[in-house]
């Protein structure tokens, strides 16, 4: 098990994962663009397979989340808690419905990324990127009547989901680098989240382009 430590790690938070990008991508983004660090606890798959960490995790999966002595498991709810903590959940409770709808939205996508990655990434690849511009499109439509895609997601500040779109936004360009060419609301959605200094910073890290974006190295 190794333990990273970021500087000044005041709050206490601590994540505990496996070395990739996979489901804490999203959570480390938006902990950066918040300007907060945090600790990372990293397992390897042999730690995991013989050591007693799996028998104490809720759902027995990673990964763990811990705000001093709040510990939590399953990444959206982490978004969710970290939405809450740092006021990243719309104004009032018409955003917040939306705004775990849109959350719910990018978990089916990002399944069925996940799927293919780790099931059938051979044969399903060409399927997958035949099928994925009408997946697209419903978050191009849903950026349309957000201003006319010139802000977030949803109204005109910063939500969790952002954090979250953005990540599996950035893997399926890296899956299939021309997927979102033929939507410029998004294209320009993703210019914008990664000029955005604290996200810009992290994006460039060594803790960033080193970690593997998935486990079987297949991307
Ligand atoms: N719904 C949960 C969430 O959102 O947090 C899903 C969590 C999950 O799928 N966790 C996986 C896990 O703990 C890791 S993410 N698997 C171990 C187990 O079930 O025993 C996917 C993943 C797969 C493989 C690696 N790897 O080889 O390094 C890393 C991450």
């Amino acid at each position: 098990m190794v333990t990273r430590c970021g500087t000044n790690n005041m709050t206490g938070f601590i994540i505990t994962y496996f070395n990739v990008r996979g489901r804490c991508a999203a959570m480390r983004m938006l902990l950066a663009d918040q300007g907060q660090t945090w600790k990372e606890v990293v397992v390897s798959m042999d730690e995991w397979s013989s050591g007693p960490l799996k028998s104490t995790c809720v759902f027995g999966q990673l990964p763990k989340f811990e705000d001093g002595d709040l510990v939590l498991y399953q990444s959206n709810a982490i978004l969710r808690h970290l939405g809450r903590k740092f006021s990243l959940y719309g104004k009032d409770h018409r955003d917040a419905a939306i705004i775990d709808m849109l959350c719910d939205g990018v978990e089916d996508m990002r399944m069925k990324y996940v799927t293919l990655i780790y099931t059938n990434y051979e044969n399903g690849k060409a399927n997958f990127i035949k099928e994925l511009p009408s997946w697209l499109r419903c978050f191009e439509k849903v950026l349309e009547k957000n201003g006319k895609g010139s802000e977030f997601i949803h109204g005109n500040q910063i939500s969790f989901v952002d954090y979250s779109l953005f990540d599996v936004l950035l893997n399926l360009r890296l899956l299939d680098p021309s997927c979102l060419k033929e939507f410029p609301l998004l294209s320009g959605y993703v210019e914008r989240m990664q000029s955005r200094p604290g996200l810009k910073s992290h994006l460039e890290s060594k803790e960033f382009l080193q970690r593997p974006v998935n486990g079987n190295g297949k991307q």
